[in-house]
């Protein structure tokens, strides 16, 4: 296995592993069928390749268990013949909640569906250390909306949402939702306006620019009742 020791979570890394069948019969199913005498037999020496899946963690230990956060699920369907070998490369992203010091365990054959006779050497391990980058920090100004607003009338929010953080948004696509709720910061009994799907993304305000990093939207919205705060979340 090949991982990279240092790993910002949220950002894409590529890793790369090798399998190799060290066992003296291929990996695959032999169709067999009963003679007449009761004995089985080989269908014409054929044999079918066996699917599996080799899978990637992310953990905080080197076993694989329900605390695991699984990073690739890679199938194969292929004859393994004895001594051969693949390599794969897949792309993965270690989530924000994964920070620090972890595990990466690539497990060939993850669901034991080859008849493999020793799944002691069926996984990789490889300590990492999983932290934060640098990060964007989304700032929404509302520009322009009605200040008092009626029950079941419909109104404009004209809004802004800037990048001020040191990095560019990590995704291209996110949504912007308003709510009406009679306090400015818990939206647990808010009601929902409306939302905006954005699509681009926001760069980085020190970076040269080649998107937009302010974006504005208007909403149009239909509100429910007066006597309450507009309460924004990006
Ligand atoms: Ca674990
Ligand atoms: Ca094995």
């Amino acid at each position: 296995m090949n991982v990279p020791s240092d790993i910002l979570a949220g950002r894409e890394y590529t890793i790369t592993w090798t399998v190799k069948n060290n066992g003296t019969c291929p990996s695959a199913t032999i169709p067999m069928y009963v003679n007449n005498e009761g004995q089985y037999v080989m269908v014409n020496g054929n044999f079918l390749p066996t699917p599996w899946i080799d899978k990637v963690f992310v953990s905080d230990d080197n076993m694989v268990d329900e605390d695991d956060v699984e990073l690739i699920s890679f199938n194969r369907t292929m004859v393994l013949n004895p001594d051969a070998t693949y390599t794969a490369t897949q792309t993965f992203i270690v989530p924000f909640a994964e920070a620090g010091s972890k595990q990466i365990l690539c497990v060939a054959d993850a669901s034991s569906n080859t008849y493999d006779n020793n799944r002691n050497n069926n996984q990789a391990t490889q300590a990492v250390n999983v932290s934060y980058g640098p990060l964007p920090d989304l700032s929404i100004t509302v520009i322009d909306m009605e200040n008092i607003i009626e029950s079941g009338a419909s109104y404009w929010i004209h809004y802004t949402v800037t990048n001020e953080g040191d990095e560019s948004t990590l995704v291209n696509a996110w949504t912007d939702a308003f709510y009406l709720s009679n306090n400015a910061t818990n939206l647990t009994n808010a009601y929902s306006l409306g939302s905006k799907i954005h699509n681009g993304l926001l760069l980085a305000a020190a970076l040269p620019k080649r998107a937009p990093s302010m974006w504005t939207y208007i909403l149009y919205s239909r509100a429910k009742a007066t006597s309450a705060l507009i309460s924004s979340k990006v």
